[in-house]
């Protein structure tokens, strides 16, 4: 028999963002459990790319044309979704940018491009996809955060203040948003093999041996080692589970570390 504590049949989920990466990871996770999945990209030809990955990949997962720090955009996507899928009964609020500039040198306008896209665009699609989960009494809503979350690292200031305010910002939703059985947490990966970490993890960087040892499962994660937290908190499995960010870091985060060379 199988547990239908993890069965996302009947259920529409949609992943911003999910283009590539750890969002395309999650969206077939959640498609993989029996939820029907779609995506934004704000970019035309990215968004047909992503489609026919998933489709050679075997997955119908569609994607809308929007940019998610746009709230006209968001409104009216939002409601084509509704009317051409169905309520939207999880959002996993994934899209996000990375700029690597030390402080100094970052200009307001790439700080502030970051918190817009990482954090702000959390606020405004889901400010107007729980009104719906309100009227249902049901919902889940998932933030990708980051073990950035918890931690600084040098050039990645605006990054980590965006995710660092994702996670108070997914406590607040759960705060405001409980009662009307809808439930708010979060993902932190951890470091994981993707186009975005790739620089940092090519052979012989120094940063990927650092990151090795500083992990006590000794290795990078694995894209698809984020489906099963992502189903977890999409399913009726985490239905008393409100404003937890589960980091997914191999440990990272668990320890000081050990001395250099042991
Ligand atoms: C970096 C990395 C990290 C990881 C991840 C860690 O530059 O340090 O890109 O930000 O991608 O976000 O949780």
């Amino acid at each position: 028999m199988t547990n239908k504590l993890f069965d996302l049949t009947g259920k529409t989920a949609l992943v911003t963002g999910a283009s590539h990466g750890l969002g395309m990871e999650i969206a077939i996770g959640l498609a993989e459990a029996g939820a029907k999945v779609v995506f934004n990209n704000h970019n035309a030809e990215k968004k047909i790319e992503a489609e026919k990955a998933y489709e050679k990949a075997g997955f119908d997962i569609k994607g809308y044309l929007f940019d998610v720090t746009k709230e006209a955009e968001v409104i009216e996507n939002i409601q084509k979704i509704e009317k051409e899928v169905g309520p939207i009964d999880i959002l996993v609020n994934n899209a996000a940018i990375i700029k690597r500039i030390p402080i100094l040198d970052m200009k307001v306008e790439e700080f502030r491009e970051v918190m817009d896209i990482d954090l702000v665009a959390a606020f405004i699609v889901s400010k107007h996809v729980v009104k719906g989960m309100i009227e249902r009494r049901h919902g889940k809503i998932i933030n990708i955060c980051s073990m950035m979350s918890e931690l600084g690292r040098d050039t990645v200031a605006a990054y980590a203040a965006a995710k660092g305010g994702l996670k108070m910002l997914t406590k607040s939703m759960a705060t405001e948003w409980a009662k009307y059985n809808i439930q708010v947490n979060a993902i932190g990966p951890g470091y994981f093999a993707t186009s975005q970490t790739a620089s940092l993890q090519a052979t012989g960087n120094p940063f990927n041996d650092f990151i090795i040892s500083r992990t006590p499962a000794g290795k990078w994660g694995d894209p698809a080692q984020l489906k099963g937290p992502a189903v977890f908190l999409a399913s009726e499995a985490s239905d008393f589970v409100n404003g937890h960010v589960l980091y997914v870091d191999g440990g990272i985060l668990a320890t000081i570390g050990k001395p250099v060379n042991t």
